[in-house]
């Protein structure tokens, strides 16, 4: 009989259950159900809807006991950063406030009055990004400082929904990484540093390394979904999940994560918080096995589904990239200026950035698509150049996983741009490194390098 692991990984645009086992040597996946994300205007702020999303979440673990398929674990993913603060009765105090909304403007200044922005990245390693939850709590603090006061915990979104699964309180060691507060020694809160910025100690719960069990179901959950099954920690970093799906041994190893963001970079055993890193702005996040992901944020497809959602929104991303591969128009953004984190109109933003540069300006939705497809590997070819300054280490190859390794057309400009090698797949690294996590739990695996071989044999990789 096989042994089912379920996947829940959720992105900023979408969710899904994702079940694995592995047949006759393979690792087999099964999409089980899939639903919406995104963020929504809660009286002038973004928020993320953590009470639907939660009810989606039961709602596909339900669908697992209808198939007859129930899963011996159960863990979650998602994008990293934002957090809910619970007061003492478990309630959400304040809004869920996501990364993109605007409250955090200034607040990089607010921090650097206590901590240089030099200090606090030599001790962290994390880039400067104004979403960071270092940057949120600050923005909390000073404006809401009544809800630190009421807050008993503090817990990164994956978490929440895990401890609304087990009743367990934790903290993932991965996604922890992303707030900007964790050593990356010691690999635990930098509580000097929460002391420093004010923030009250007591809401950081315990960090747990991905692959812990935490527990079983409540019984409460047991109840709506109709069976039990133990909860462990993945990677719950999409990052760090899917990295741990790069179908490959090589050490020297590029990859891009492409989704919502490209996350380009390569696993170290050590981070590297040295001034040239951060001039880079290279950040050194928590990875699987206690390994570091050191990468840069790049904008990333959320360009592209923007100005889709805004042109036409019932258009396949495959006819979009399709489209623009016709296309002839020159010109290039730069897909890491801040214009394109989260403006009010994305096709104004990019024909703006044109304009203001001095280029053809892209009138239409594949011409649009075209010039941020260009755009994006004119980046990779960049930020490759600069990981070889800092690494030392020439590359050959760049993974690309995720999502966007789908995206023909890009993969094709990428290898044009970087003129190394590009090998695309597997699209759904996410969910399979969520669920590789699990299986080396359970004992399927020896290690990850077992893992990641299986991973080669189990899916197709394009190369360009
Ligand atoms: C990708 C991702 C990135 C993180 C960004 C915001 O989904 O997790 O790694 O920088 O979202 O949290």
């Amino acid at each position: 009989m096989s042994r089912y692991f379920l996947a829940i990984d959720i992105g900023a645009s979408s969710g899904r259950h994702i079940l694995g086992s592995v047949e006759n040597g393979k690792i087999v996946l099964e999409e089980v159900y899939r639903f919406w994300n995104g963020m929504d205007h809660v009286d002038g702020t973004l928020c993320w809807d953590v009470d639907r999303l939660f009810n989606e979440i039961i709602a596909g673990m339900k669908k697992c006991k209808e198939i007859g398929k129930i899963p011996v674990s159960v863990g979650i993913d998602t994008w990293g950063v934002d957090f809910v603060l619970l007061d003492k009765e478990d309630n959400i105090v304040g809004q869920t406030v996501g990364y993109r909304d605007h409250r955090t403007e200034g607040m990089d200044e607010e921090v650097y009055k206590i901590i240089s922005e030099d200090d606090l990245y030599a001790r962290t390693g994390i880039q400067k990004a104004i979403y960071n939850t270092i940057y949120q709590l600050m923005a909390v603090k000073k404006t809401h400082p009544e809800y630190l006061e009421k807050a008993d915990a503090m817990l990164m979104i994956p978490d929440y929904f895990h401890f609304k699964l087990s009743g367990k309180k934790v903290q993932e060691y991965s996604e922890a990484t992303t707030s900007q507060l964790i050593n990356p020694v010691t690999k635990d809160w930098d509580y000097e540093l929460i002391d420093m910025l004010g923030f009250p100690r007591g809401i950081f719960q315990k960090v747990l390394m991905p692959g812990t069990t935490i527990g079983n179901l409540t019984d409460e959950v047991r109840e709506l979904v109709g069976y039990d099954c133990k909860v462990v920690l993945p990677p719950t970093h999409d990052t760090a999940s899917a990295v741990m799906a790069i179908p490959t041994n090589a050490e020297d190893t590029c990859y891009i994560s492409s989704g919502t963001w490209s996350l380009m970079g390569v696993e170290m055993a050590e981070a590297n918080c040295s001034p040239k890193s951060e001039e880079a702005n290279f950040t050194n996040e928590g990875g699987y096995g206690g390994k570091i992901t050191y990468l840069a944020n790049i904008m990333g497809l959320w360009m592209i589904q923007s100005v889709r959602n805004q042109l036409a929104p019932d258009m396949s991303y495959g006819d979009l990239c399709e489209q623009a591969s016709h296309e002839t128009i020159q010109a290039v953004v730069d897909c890491q200026d801040s214009s394109f984190l989260s403006p009010d109109d994305m096709v104004e933003a990019v024909k703006d950035y044109c304009r203001k540069t001095n280029q053809e300006v892209p009138e239409t939705l594949p011409a649009l698509a075209s010039v941020i497809y260009n755009s994006l590997a004119k980046c990779y070819a960049e930020k490759l150049e600069e990981i070889q300054k800092i690494t030392g280490v020439k590359y050959d190859k760049i993974n690309i996983i995720g999502g966007g390794s789908n995206a023909a057309y890009l993969n094709e400009l990428t290898a044009k741009y970087t003129g190394v090698g590009v090998h695309a797949g597997p699209g759904e690294a996410t969910a399979i490194g969520n669920i590789l996590s699990q299986m080396l739990e359970d004992g399927t695996f020896a290690d990850l390098k077992e893992a990641r071989n299986c991973v080669a044999d189990s899916f197709e990789i394009k190369i360009y």
